[in-house]
């Protein structure tokens, strides 16, 4: 469905007093408010592909109605989003979920919406049909040759669509690992990976970027070939200069302190993107903000001072990706929530009266670092991104207009209550 601009100009017509009011009774209190709704503007927050449609657990996916059953279908739907807030102007391509048919078309209709092509993923955590070899103990680390060159050859034929969509830059997670003592040797396994990774990398165009995605466990229990982020930068230096680290916000032990893992790999220059989520106890892939939003402040304060020390351009030199599950909730509302936490912490962060808290740092006066943080979290952002989002021509409201439209009753109508999506 195709959302028109005057229903978007009637619906903030709706709630411009309401926001006035509130923008109004900010802005005197900022220095450097208009940098900042620039800044959120510009700041674009990549949709994964296989999050379009109801997520599940091994347990169970009890599908909702209307997701979109082909790419053609997944595009239209982050378009609409887009529409909706102008915040979600990539999209993310899981592969071979996602392959697309005829690559031209696909970019025109994505460059319809407004969309372009974020980095593409590759899959060898599970076996596809008519698959020659099996990944159940593993893909680049496997014992077998033959295995291996399967899932070399696979990342290559991804990077081969990304490059016909105009992307560039390649995620690789991997499942591999052990779940038993004694069942895999660490140090061949990792060998082996990263001669795999070097043999995908070669085939990496030059203005491209390779994102190694760590994660503590699961589906291996016992050990993960890529399980932190020591061993995603031992890979990332060993492979070059188009190698990073990615950062899942999920995949850490409890209680991990992301914002300090951030900062270093910042420091490094490793840190090359993010997938936002969040998790009460693992890789739960909940909506962003929705169970600490503080811990996301503290990591968009990190990148927020790591990123202007390195004189990074925020919107464009790292990869900014959701990568969640919806299991309960409606995929698009979900996501609707997640963008506005994002950018929501993200303003926050940009508020911190970074000289003073240099300054407290080096006075050691703690409890005066902990009030400066503390006073630019506990700052209602919301009119700020409300404001990004007027300018933009969005919507004031994205999650109230969706409802108002009834566009999942819609999507419902033209797709159909049984259209399932592919992906988790
Ligand atoms: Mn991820």
């Amino acid at each position: 469905m195709k959302l028109a601009s005057e229903r978007i100009q009637e619906h903030n017509k709706q709630y411009q007093q309401q926001h006035q009011q509130k923008i109004a009774a900010l802005l005197p209190q900022l220095k450097n408010a208009e940098a900042v709704i620039q800044k959120l503007t510009d700041f674009q927050i990549a949709i994964p592909s296989w999050a379009l449609g109801t997520g599940g657990t091994r347990f169970g996916r009890f599908s909702g109605s209307g997701e979109p059953g082909n790419l053609e279908q997944k595009i239209e739907d982050v378009g609409l989003l887009h529409a909706l807030n102008r915040s979600s102007g990539a999209i993310s391509l899981h592969i071979p979920w996602d392959i697309p048919g005829d690559p031209k078309a696909i970019q025109e209709l994505a460059a319809g919406f407004g969309l372009r092509f974020d980095a593409v993923n590759s899959n060898t955590f599970q076996d596809q049909p008519g698959q020659a070899h099996s990944y159940k103990f593993g893909s680049l680390q496997h014992t077998d040759k033959k295995v291996r060159q399967q899932a070399i050859d696979h990342n290559i034929e991804v990077i081969k669509h990304g490059i016909a969509l105009g992307s560039d830059s390649l995620t690789v997670w991997l499942s591999d690992g052990s779940c038993f003592p004694g069942q895999l040797n660490f140090r061949k396994a990792f060998q082996r990976t990263l001669d795999g990774l070097r043999e995908i990398y070669a085939a990496l165009p030059d203005n491209w970027k390779m994102f190694v995605e760590y994660k503590a466990f699961e589906p291996n229990f016992y050990s993960m070939t890529v399980g932190d982020w020591g061993q995603s930068l031992l890979y990332a230096n060993k492979l070059g200069p188009k190698a990073y680290t990615l950062v899942d916000l999920g995949h850490h032990l409890a209680n991990a302190n992301i914002e300090q893992i951030v900062a270093l790999l910042l420091g490094e220059g490793k840190l090359g993107g993010f997938h936002f989520n969040d998790s009460k106890y693992g890789d739960d892939d909940l909506t962003v903000g929705s169970i600490n939003p503080y811990q996301l402040f503290l990591i968009f304060n990190e990148l927020v001072t790591g990123m202007d020390e390195r004189n990074m351009n925020h919107a464009r030199d790292l990869g900014w990706m959701i990568d969640a599950s919806h299991n309960v909730k409606d995929p698009l509302e979900d996501l609707l929530q997640s963008v506005e936490a994002i950018k929501i912490a993200y303003a926050q962060a940009l508020l911190v009266d970074q000289p003073a808290l240099s300054a407290a740092q080096e006075a050691n006066d703690t409890a005066l670092a902990q009030e400066i943080l503390q006073d630019a979290y506990r700052t209602d952002t919301r009119p700020l991104v409300a404001e990004a989002r007027l300018r933009a021509g969005a919507a004031l409201a994205p999650l109230r207009l969706y409802r108002d439209l009834d566009a999942r009753g819609q999507l419902t109508k033209e797709r159909g209550s049984k259209s399932v999506a592919t992906g988790l």
